[in-house]
């Protein structure tokens, strides 16, 4: 009989049961999100089930009520808002249920937020976007208020558009549905109608990547391929659409949406190893633009052969976490 020792590490983390509440979860940002969160709990031991929430913030709260009064080992939060999770997230710690969150404005002791350098990703797709339209022109701003991420982001737009003058906004729309891109390419549809003529809208500036892909299909039916769109975020449809050619989206900001669910999941093992993690967490994010990119196929696994710095990373690693995945 071989008797295989296992690390006070091992005995301790073994078989956590790890919820993850989620304000919304359609789009491809979203699942390559769920799937790096799933994958490294997996590769911990663990198991996770996803409360989704359909976009509705009263949903969300009762979903984090819900995976406290089930006792869950772990919660992880994907965005909502301080005034819908504050008083569940206070339950959770006084249960002595770790949180860790991604995307909310949340402020409470012992709770860890990340998010991405959302001002910086906004700054480098603006900042490519007035260099090829050389400085001057009208553009489209597709935006919505109301979201941790968003709010950061319109930061980086406001600066960007005072140190621009030449640089007018002629239309600006925004939502998040079930159906975000689809109701993002009607919109996008309206505004080509309103400003029918070559020269009238010179660039669109797409604040998230289910924004990018609406926008992208109604220029694309609209035969308007003058209009080229700068975005944030980056999955593999994402990358798709950024190496076809005929795409109007040429370039986008972003983080690795995978790697987001890992490091959060890493820094609530930190937590339930009961060490202290920072209060804030931001993550870097690398400008992608098409002309970067090969001829040939790429994914998010393999953008990293193209673009220094993108995916793989290293945050939130403990030897200890390394040795318990082994
Ligand atoms: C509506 S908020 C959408 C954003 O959440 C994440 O931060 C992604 O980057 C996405 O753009």
């Amino acid at each position: 009989t071989i008797t295989v020792e296992k690390t006070a590490e091992e005995n301790e983390l073994a078989g956590k049961r790890i919820a993850l509440v989620m304000q919304f979860n359609t789009g491809t940002f979203s699942a390559q999100y769920v799937q790096g969160v799933k994958s490294q709990v997996e590769k911990l031991g663990g198991e996770v089930q996803v409360f989704a929430s359909d976009n509705d913030l009263a949903k969300m709260s009762s979903n984090l009520d819900a995976a406290v009064n089930q006792h869950f080992d772990g919660i992880l939060l994907d965005h909502g808002t301080a005034q819908a999770l504050q008083a569940g997230v206070q339950k959770a710690i006084d249960a002595k249920i770790p949180v860790v969150s991604f995307d909310s404005d949340l402020k409470v002791p012992d709770v860890t937020v990340l998010e991405q350098g959302d001002q910086q990703m906004a700054e480098m797709s603006l900042n490519k976007l007035a260099e090829d339209i050389g400085n001057k022109g009208n553009i489209v701003k597709i935006w919505v208020a109301g979201f941790a991420p968003m709010e950061r982001r319109q930061l980086a737009y406001k600066a960007f558009m005072e140190a621009h003058p030449d640089i007018k906004e002629v239309a600006a729309f925004g939502t998040v549905s079930n159906n975000t891109a689809l109701d993002i390419q009607a919109q996008m549809d309206a505004v080509l109608k309103q400003y029918p003529n070559k020269g009238d809208i010179a660039a669109v500036w797409a604040s998230y990547d289910e924004f990018a892909k609406g926008a992208a299909r109604a220029i694309q039916a609209a035969g308007r391929d003058e209009i080229k769109i700068y975005g944030i975020d980056l999955s593999d449809e994402d990358l798709t659409m950024l190496q076809d050619p005929k795409n109007p989206w040429v370039a986008s900001a972003a983080v690795d949406p995978t790697d987001i669910g890992r490091i959060q999941v890493r820094y609530l093992y930190q937590k339930l190893h009961g060490d202290t993690t920072e209060d804030k967490i931001v993550l870097e994010p690398v400008f992608v633009s098409r002309d970067q990119l090969p001829s040939e196929p790429v994914t998010t696994e393999t953008l990293s052969e193209h673009v220094p710095g993108w995916g793989g990373s290293e945050q939130g690693y403990t030897d200890w976490l390394k040795e318990l995945e082994q």
